[in-house]
């Protein structure tokens, strides 16, 4: 999986692909990861990459010239990227799905903005698509690029140990994680469920089946609407929802 990264913080965006999984697959070559400073790109003395609006008003607006020859440069020297991402609080919203579209793709480039944002004819001419990772205003497209190929990175094959390790990820089940215990079994008055170290596997897998649904029923119940359940989860949800429905 190839991914190239447009910034004027290339060492923000280093930083975060240097540690964990993401860190350990770029050393074994399964991901290669470009990482462009935007200031690389410009011709000017003093290596400007933004000015003032067009029309007036507050702040300030990256110059089209330099991302327009960063990413000329990109599909030159690195080929065509399936997509070109900018990351804008304007984009839909970031998921699994998006995630999984991108991986399937192979090679997608990501621009990050700052200031108010990038000059128009940027957006018109490159991005495939604009994607925000949630609704909060940050200062740059920096740390969502690090979400979004981080997301991303982890559904390449062998980037992840364990690829069942992948399968349960909650989003990947639609559902929230179930609750998780590692010794001892007793801290400090506090037990772990006795089920857990029943060695009875199937209770077990029944038991994280149902905290799992549980949760997602209290904290997320819109994930319900898609989630993929059997019938014995339909049938839990039918008793929690009858006894919301009789105590409220
Ligand atoms: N999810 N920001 C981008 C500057 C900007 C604005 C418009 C391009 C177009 C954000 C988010 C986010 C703040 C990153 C504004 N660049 N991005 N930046 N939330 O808040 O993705």
């Amino acid at each position: 999986m190839k991914f190239d990264i447009v910034t004027i913080f290339p060492r923000m965006i280093d930083a975060g692909l240097e540690e964990g999984v993401v860190g350990r697959a770029r050393e074994r070559g399964l991901l290669d990861i470009a990482v462009h400073n935007l200031r690389d790109f410009t011709t000017d003395r003093h290596h400007v990459v933004d000015d003032v609006p067009f029309g007036g008003g507050p702040g300030m607006v990256m110059k089209p010239e330099p991302l327009f020859a960063a990413m000329a440069a990109i599909v030159e020297r690195r080929g065509q990227p399936g997509a070109v991402v900018l990351l804008t609080p304007a984009g839909r919203p970031f998921s699994q799905g998006e995630a999984k579209r991108f991986a399937a793709l192979g090679h997608v480039a990501v621009l990050c903005g700052r200031y108010e944002g990038i000059d128009e004819r940027v957006r018109e001419r490159w991005a495939t698509d604009e994607v925000s990772i949630g609704d909060y205003v940050l200062s740059g497209g920096e740390l969502p690029a690090l979400v979004v190929i981080d997301a991303v990175a982890r559904l390449v094959p062998g980037v992840v140990g364990d690829d069942q390790s992948v399968e349960g990820d909650s989003f990947e089940r639609g559902l929230l994680d179930f609750p998780h215990y590692t010794r001892p079994a007793d801290f400090a008055g506090m037990r772990v469920p006795e089920v857990l170290t029943s060695g009875h596997h199937g209770e077990i897998r029944r038991w994280r089946r149902r905290q799992a649904l549980r949760r997602t029923f209290e904290r997320r119940p819109d994930l319900l609407e898609t989630a993929v359940l059997d019938d014995e989860e339909r049938g839990w949800l039918r008793e929690w929802n009858a006894t919301r429905a009789r105590t409220e």
